[in-house]
């Protein structure tokens, strides 16, 4: 068995809350949310780092990034905006060493509660089951809503 943790989402080892799968890429729901929407679009093979990735495979995730963008502002998710990012290397805040594009949906003057549950996210592991059904939800609603170009 793997021990990359996203190797083992991606091999159905491990449980997520998924909105999107194809042969190259798998996009989920984030498991400490810094906001209701917060997705992960990962590749299905593994690289830590963005140079790592084949140019083909980078580029389809940042199509399928900017679908899923799509399709949670027409669930009335991301209407304000929305962070897509990166974090490429442990000094970049990068704890998963599994390429991952985070979106991460906005709301016009949230900067303060962000900051705060970025900072407690991950402290709160009580009502993990309860959060699941939430994030199947959500990755449901998401995957309705996704456009026509990438589903087959
Ligand atoms: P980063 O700090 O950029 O490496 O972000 C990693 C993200 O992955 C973080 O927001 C939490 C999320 N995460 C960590 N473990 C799991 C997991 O087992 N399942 C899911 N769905 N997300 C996870």
């Amino acid at each position: 068995m793997t021990q990359c943790i996203f190797c083992q989402i991606v091999n159905k080892e491990l449980p997520a809350s998924v909105v999107y799968e194809d042969d190259l890429c798998l996009v989920f729901m984030d498991i400490f949310p810094i906001k209701p929407g917060h997705t992960l679009v990962i590749p299905k093979s593994h690289g830590a780092f963005l140079h790592e990735l084949d140019d083909k495979v980078r580029e389809h995730l940042f199509i399928v990034a900017t679908a899923v963008l799509q399709a949670q502002r027409s669930a009335g998710i991301a209407k304000d905006g929305a962070n897509l990012l990166v974090n490429d290397g442990k000094a970049a805040n990068q704890h998963v060493p599994h390429v991952h594009v985070h979106i991460l949906p906005r709301d016009q003057g949230d900067i303060g509660k962000v900051a705060w549950t970025f900072l407690t996210r991950m402290l709160n592991f009580f009502g993990k089951d309860k959060k699941k059904v939430k994030l199947d939800a959500l990755a449901k609603d998401i995957r309705q809503h996704l456009p026509s170009t990438i589903m087959k």
